[in-house]
């Protein structure tokens, strides 16, 4: 068995874990990120898509902003179709100038693991085994198995970044967390293929009473398409016509005729869930990212979280390393949960507007589309919907009484 200590061990290799590790090495701060899959693997789950500006600044303060800046497509529009007709609205106008940039999750993964790579920092991917011992305590450790060895870790911290379905939020005695959860009676089928996106806008989104549609994009000759399905649906029931079919009903007539189709290059099917988990410490392990929580991706804001949750929880470690200050360390789980609270209920507001539930036949479309009718006619609607598009300051110390700094 082999023993190594490091300030911090990273459980995760997601973005969460990748950005956490890059933003404590700039700051002196050693630490290793341990991760169950192989590079490959993770690499091929495609996910997100649609980054916040507060996203785009910390990968730049991270030193990976080359690529979104060179690649990324930024955005000052969303549009909203529903009753078959179109309508733009316009982020930027409305949030005092800001913007939203496209770029692909895995983009972002790539970017921070060729960084950790060309630094010489370490990771430990495809660990087998994986467990956490006693963070409650001084002196946690991280034990995993690796080609049949054992392996032990000694640190200071724990970041729990592995995911929903991860081992640090399962490690906590089930009476010290609180989790709250609302899962949704259906899925997203998402293609993404290699054809022209179909919408100048960064994302369209579409109600209609054959079930939501979303049509995004990952450059300008690769598009990625969703549409609600049943949640026990399977993509063998999918073929690409089928889809391509599916997805013009589903929009407006202009955009159905303009879309361009093509062979498939990843189907998947994606359950929606909206949970939290209270608090997102635990003596030295720190829960971020979809660890912690998870929002339906109808706002696009799960990867964005991800990287708010970072951004608190590094600050809170350089403080601790570098100032002697554990105010951070203190206020983490307080800090993050006020703004996850928010993007899950903006989540949840905009996936019980957009999508066809068991009872929304017939009076609830009709009060669907009285809303989107009064959200595209009303200026402080659509205001709301643009603040919380382009996200939320990070800054919540002062609703909350917490010292703003961290
Ligand atoms: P991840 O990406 O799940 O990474 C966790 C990592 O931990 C590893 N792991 C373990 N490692 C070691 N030991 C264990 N026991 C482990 N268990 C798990 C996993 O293998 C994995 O590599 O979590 P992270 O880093 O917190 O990142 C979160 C984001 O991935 C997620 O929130 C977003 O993808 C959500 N999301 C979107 N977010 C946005 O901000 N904008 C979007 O446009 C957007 N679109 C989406 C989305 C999620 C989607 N799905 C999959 C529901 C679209 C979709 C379809
Ligand atoms: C995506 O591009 O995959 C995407 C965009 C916006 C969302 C969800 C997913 O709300």
């Amino acid at each position: 068995m082999s023993t190594q200590r490091v300030q911090v061990a990273i459980i995760g290799a997601g973005p969460s874990g990748l950005l956490l590790g890059q933003l404590l090495h700039k700051a002196g701060i050693d630490a290793i990120v341990i991760e169950r899959q192989s590079p490959d693997y993770v690499l091929g789950r495609i996910r997100a898509g649609i980054l916040e500006q507060i996203t785009v600044d910390l990968l730049h303060e991270a030193g990976v902003g080359e690529r979104v800046h060179s690649e990324g497509t930024v955005h000052h529009s969303i549009e909203l179709v529903f009753a078959n007709t179109r309508h733009p609205i316009d982020v930027t106008g409305l949030t005092q100038g800001k913007v939203v940039t496209a770029y692909g999750q895995t983009e972002v993964t790539r970017d921070l693991m060729d960084a950790r790579q060309a630094a010489g920092l370490p990771s430990i991917y495809e660990a087998a085994h994986v467990q956490l011992h006693d963070f409650k305590g001084a002196s946690p450790r991280v034990s995993y198995e690796k080609d049949g060895r054992s392996h032990v870790i000694e640190c200071d911290f724990i970041a729990g970044c592995d995911g929903f379905h991860g081992i640090c939020r399962a490690s906590v005695p089930p009476g010290a967390i609180r989790e709250y959860e609302k899962v949704y009676p259906f899925g997203w089928l998402g293609v993404l293929a290699d054809v022209p996106p179909v919408s100048p806008h960064a994302v369209v989104y579409a109600n209609s009473d054959r079930g939501f549609a979303l049509c995004s994009m990952r450059s300008l000759t690769r598009s990625r398409y969703y549409v609600q399905c049943p949640m026990d649906d399977k993509v063998s029931n999918w073929s690409d016509d089928r889809f391509w079919d599916e997805l013009r009903r589903r929009l407006d007539p202009d955009m159905a005729e303009r879309m361009v189709t093509g062979p498939s290059i990843e189907k998947s099917i994606a359950p929606l869930r909206s949970f939290v988990a209270e608090p997102m410490r635990f003596g030295r392990l720190f829960l971020a990212g979809d660890a912690a929580h998870i929002v339906p991706p109808t706002g696009a804001k799960g990867l964005n979280l991800a990287a708010s949750d970072v951004k608190y929880l590094s600050n809170a470690l350089i403080e601790h390393y570098l100032e002697k200050s554990d105010a951070g360390i203190d206020h983490y789980s307080q800090r993050a949960l006020a703004r996850v609270w928010r993007a899950a209920r903006f989540s949840w507001w905009l996936t019980s507007l957009m999508h066809q539930f068991p009872d929304t036949a017939g009076f609830g479309q009709k009060v669907q589309e009285a809303e989107l009718d009064y959200l595209v006619h009303s200026e402080s609607m659509s205001r709301s919907l643009s603040e919380n598009y382009v996200g939320l300051p990070l800054d919540f110390g002062g609703a909350l009484g917490l010292p703003t700094s961290s």
